[in-house]
């Protein structure tokens, strides 16, 4: 059986959570509590280096970290992942943005407030993240504008990675109700046949 190691409430999570439902791929899910250092033992160290979930194990106990590599490898062959080359690569580019521009600002601002973990020194970053995490919702708002997708009008891992912390950014503090583009794809990206919430494990 295949197996996720992951927390409920991460996005990170959740992404995966989202593309095996959407593919009907039945999983097992293993839970660890990150604010209790779970994944920062010896054993969940051999299956990622790094101590974060989600770690997705293969039946032959592979196991393959970062979320979007998940969203990748589960995708492959699939109707969420282009064949032609020049689309690949633009899933790759939104992937990236995802992770360099906006889970580093939204998420992390999310999992500060909600896990109220903030200390002087978060305190005095939160501007520069809320900044950055409205530049980057800037750029998704743009990009949308007359998209219904991402990339090339259908529907992505791009989507499912940018989906999944973009739909809880109000619990990081962020008001979507400026990004009119966004939100209509938020609906739209809900309303897919298959969709789960985040809250369904
Ligand atoms: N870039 C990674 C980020 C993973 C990540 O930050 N995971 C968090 C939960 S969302 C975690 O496991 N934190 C526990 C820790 O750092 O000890 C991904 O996309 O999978």
């Amino acid at each position: 059986m295949l197996r996720l190691h992951d927390y409920g409430n991460s996005g990170n999570g959740y992404k995966v959570r989202l593309l095996l439902a959407l593919l009907g791929l039945p999983f097992t899910r293993v839970e660890y509590d990150i604010d209790r250092g779970e994944t920062r033992t010896p054993e969940f160290l051999r299956k990622n280096p790094n101590g974060r979930i989600p770690v997705f194990e293969l039946e032959d106990g592979r196991c393959l970290a970062e979320s979007n590599a998940i969203l990748v490898y589960l995708a492959e062959g699939t109707r969420f992942l282009p064949e032609e080359r020049f689309e690949r690569a633009l899933v790759l580019q939104w992937l990236f943005f995802e992770q360099y521009s906006h889970e580093p600002n939204i998420a992390t601002l999310r999992y500060w407030i909600t896990h109220r973990l903030l200390d002087d020194d978060r305190h005095a970053q939160i501007e520069g993240k809320r900044r950055c995490g409205y530049a980057a919702l800037d750029v998704m708002e743009r990009h949308l504008e007359g998209r219904r997708y991402f990339i090339g009008e259908r529907y992505t891992v791009a989507d499912i990675a940018l989906y999944a912390y973009t739909h809880v950014a109000g619990e990081g503090g962020f008001d979507l109700a400026q990004y009119a583009a966004l939100r209509s794809w938020l609906g739209r990206i809900a309303s897919e046949p298959g969709h789960v919430p985040i809250t369904q494990l």
